[in-house]
């Protein structure tokens, strides 16, 4: 399966805002700062599709994207929504903030009927931190189908990935659940992520 065409629906914070859609839909998790964006542009091959930003903490809604890809040996094209998750992990949000936060992403992982997968991103220099953790434990609660990707993997020597990708199975607690390094950089992991997509929907 091959990404040919992107663009961006809308924004929304309340289910009735979420776009009507007959597709499946895959979203991106993770702290901010962490590469969502970045793996959204990269995976897409379009440089500004996600808004990437500098600074942790700016997107504080869903952002859905639909996509549509090809597959070999077949002129029809295939549809699906990805969405991009706000971030959490910043320090200088209130509770009431925060609280809003786990409202708007546990409404919309059981509200969002569509949402078929979930990639939790996270940094593969950094220890687990206790609010991934969180993230994890949410995942698991909502019975969808994740994997996790761990970004960046340019920031370290190639031959200690594998060590690194047992460290975080490990620290999560992860089993039967796929560990995908990425790299929008080295380009690497973007067939992996992909493939992830293609065998939950199609
Ligand atoms: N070295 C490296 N930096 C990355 C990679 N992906 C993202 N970044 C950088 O990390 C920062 C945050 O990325 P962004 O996609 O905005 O993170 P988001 O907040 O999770 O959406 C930006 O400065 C990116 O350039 C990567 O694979 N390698
Ligand atoms: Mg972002």
């Amino acid at each position: 399966m091959r990404i040919v065409e992107s663009q961006f629906v809308k924004s929304a914070v309340y289910p009735k805002d979420y776009p009507e859609t007959v597709f499946g839909e895959i979203a991106f998790a993770g702290r901010s700062n962490v590469g969502k964006s970045t793996l959204i542009n990269t995976i897409t091959n379009r440089k500004l599709l996600a808004k990437t930003s500098g600074k942790p903490g700016k997107t504080r809604l869903l952002n859905t994207f639909l996509i549509r890809v090809k597959f070999p040996d077949s002129e029809e094209s295939g549809f699906f929504n990805i969405c991009d998750l706000p971030g959490y992990g910043f320090a200088k949000v209130s509770l009431d903030e925060r609280d809003s936060w786990r409202r708007m992403i546990s409404t919309y992982f059981t509200e969002r009927y569509q949402l078929k997968g979930i990639a939790l991103l996270v940094d593969i220099r950094r220890k687990a931190d206790p609010k991934d953790i969180l993230m994890k434990d949410l995942l698991v609660e909502s019975k969808i189908p994740f994997c996790f990707i761990a970004t960046k993997c340019d920031k370290i020597k190639k031959t200690i990935i594998p060590k690194e990708i047992a460290r975080i199975k490990r620290e999560f607690e992860l089993t039967n659940v796929e560990v995908i390094p990425f790299s929008s950089i080295k380009k690497v992991g973007i067939n992996q992520v992909t493939h992830w997509i293609e065998k939950l929907l199609f």
